[in-house]
């Protein structure tokens, strides 16, 4: 192996090379038909909101068309989408879930 300069400085290349990772917001979108109360319930059960909060992010998307419940590592937010629309679907209600790049 190298001498400490060479050693430090491959690290120091290393780390500068490094990137945080993406983020990814996730939101659900308004629809007719969907009751209120599932939105809620929805919000409390995958994105880990009181339910106040969870009032508050449902009646934005409500009233806005779309509402974020959180932002998450790629996977996390993937899995939550699928999470949200397998529940829903099961459900028979139409609920749309999104992810987007932050
Ligand atoms: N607009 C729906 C209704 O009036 C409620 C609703 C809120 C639906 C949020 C979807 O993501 C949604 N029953």
């Amino acid at each position: 192996m190298g001498n400490k300069h060479e050693n430090s400085t491959i690290l120091e290349r290393q780390a500068q090379k490094l990137k945080p990772p993406s983020m990814f917001l996730v939101a659900l979108l308004n629809d007719d038909y969907t009751p209120m109360e599932f939105v809620v319930a929805i919000i409390q059960e995958y994105f880990n909101k009181d339910r106040e909060t969870a009032m508050q992010i449902m009646l934005k998307v409500h009233r806005d068309g779309k509402g974020v419940c959180g932002t998450y590592s790629k996977d996390i937010a993937l899995t939550k989408v699928e999470l949200v629309l397998t529940h829903a679907r099961k459900a028979g209600h139409p609920l749309q879930c999104v992810m987007e790049e932050v």
